[in-house]
């Protein structure tokens, strides 16, 4: 058994696709690990600033010293220490090695969720990364993962990132250890990690995203309402310059975590395996009967058999519209495509926003999982 099998919370051998959920009791209403709130974020907004160069270190300087507020204080606190590490960094242009050592801690506080949901911070991470990434309009070339703007309110407060507080707060603790990463590649970094580790294809992935400001903060409305049908995502992904096959790659993502009741309103896994990437979604759209779920909350489909899965009804129109449709059921069918498809489309996403010149590389790279690198030892 391989050593990633052996730290996946839930194994994929343990679960087969359309089985009955013998996750469901393991599931039930586990405890939710507390992170920092939104507001604290403010703090990271300054680390990230800090990180970014002297000159923006200068201007907080200016702004945090001239304040006499407890926050200001705690913020001098902060100033300090981000001044060393900046300092300590101003030498040091990072490798792909030292990314590889992000990847590595990601990788390993990954698994750290005790009672947390299914056993793993990973689709919570997933889910940070891409909310970071798909605020991103084409046509005003806004929003996107270079200025890790869900740092500040107003973006952190808004209703689709209920929830996220918590993977911004196991990536502060990551960010303590390496100063040096922009919020932007440490969320990106985080999503990939959380693919690859959980079993999934390989994100190709490069550093270069910059700290930026509240002022750069996108509208609220520019990810997608689960509520809503064909029409609404594809304006809302057309908006990001993707097409209805790349729509629908992307939405495979569900097959890792849950909804939950306190964040988004709706409540439940889309798979048995919530911590394991596969084409289940795809699956058991087709295979399984939906019926719409009758309870006192937000319109959403259960599984008829089980009625522990969920649809939201975004989820539920691949199977209807006649275009999703077609590559919904092409996924279904053969996971290797989906994994090729959602690789490239997932690692598209993560770099919306990010002017070219910015990047360290010209060509991606592909990081390690911690298999690899226990089997090359
Ligand atoms: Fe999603 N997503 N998502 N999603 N998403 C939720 C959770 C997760 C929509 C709505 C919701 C993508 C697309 C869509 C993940 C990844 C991705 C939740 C539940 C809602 C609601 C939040 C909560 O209550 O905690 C809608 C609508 C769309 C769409 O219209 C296409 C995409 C493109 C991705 C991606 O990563 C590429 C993941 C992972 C989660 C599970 C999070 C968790 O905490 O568990």
């Amino acid at each position: 058994m391989s050593f990633s099998m052996l730290r996946a919370p839930v194994c994929k051998a343990a679960f087969s696709a359309v089985s009955p959920p013998r996750l469901a009791a393991r599931n039930q209403f586990r405890k939710y690990a507390t992170g920092p709130s939104a507001s604290t974020d403010s703090k990271t907004g300054f680390w990230g600033a800090i990180g970014a160069g002297v000159a923006i270190a200068g201007g907080i300087a200016y702004y945090v010293l001239n304040s006499n507020s407890d926050t200001a204080r705690e913020a001098q606190t902060t100033l300090k220490h981000g001044a060393q590490a900046a300092k300590a960094a101003a030498n040091f242009t990072p490798t792909k090695d030292d990314y590889q050592k992000v990847y590595n801690k990601i990788a390993e506080v990954m698994d750290e969720a005790g009672e947390y949901d299914d056993g793993s911070f990973g689709p919570v991470l997933v889910r940070l990364a891409w909310h970071c990434s798909g605020t991103y309009d084409k046509a005003s070339n806004t929003g996107g993962s270079n200025f890790a703007t869900m740092r500040f309110e107003p973006e952190s407060l808004h209703g689709g990132n209920k929830g996220l507080h918590i993977a911004r707060g196991v990536m502060e603790g990551i960010k303590k250890d390496f100063p040096w990463i922009s919020y932007g590649d440490l969320w990106t970094l985080g999503g990939v990690c959380a693919i690859q580790e959980m079993q999934g294809p390989k994100i190709p992935w490069r550093s270069g995203r910059i700290d930026g400001f509240d002022k750069d903060c996108t509208p609220d409305g520019r990810l997608p309402d689960g509520s809503q049908g064909a029409d609404h995502l594809r304006s809302i992904f057309y908006r990001m310059g993707f097409n209805d096959q790349e729509i629908v790659a992307l939405s495979g993502a569900h097959a890792l975590g849950r909804c939950h009741s306190d964040r988004s309103g709706f409540e439940g896994p889309w798979t048995f395996s919530p911590t394991t990437v596969t084409n289940d979604y795809y699956k058991l759209l087709f295979e399984e009967k939906w019926v719409w779920r009758k309870w006192n909350g937000p319109k959403q489909l259960a599984d008829k058999k089980t009625g522990t899965l969920m649809m939201l009804p975004t989820d539920y129109v691949l199977t209807q519209d006649k275009s999703f449709k077609k590559y919904a059921k092409a996924y279904a069918d053969d996971q290797e495509l989906w994994f090729k498809d959602f690789a490239k489309v997932f690692s598209q996403l993560l770099e919306l926003g990010v002017p070219e010149n910015q990047w360290a590389t010209t060509e991606p790279w592909i990081m390690k999982t911690i298999d690899e690198q226990s089997e090359s030892k």
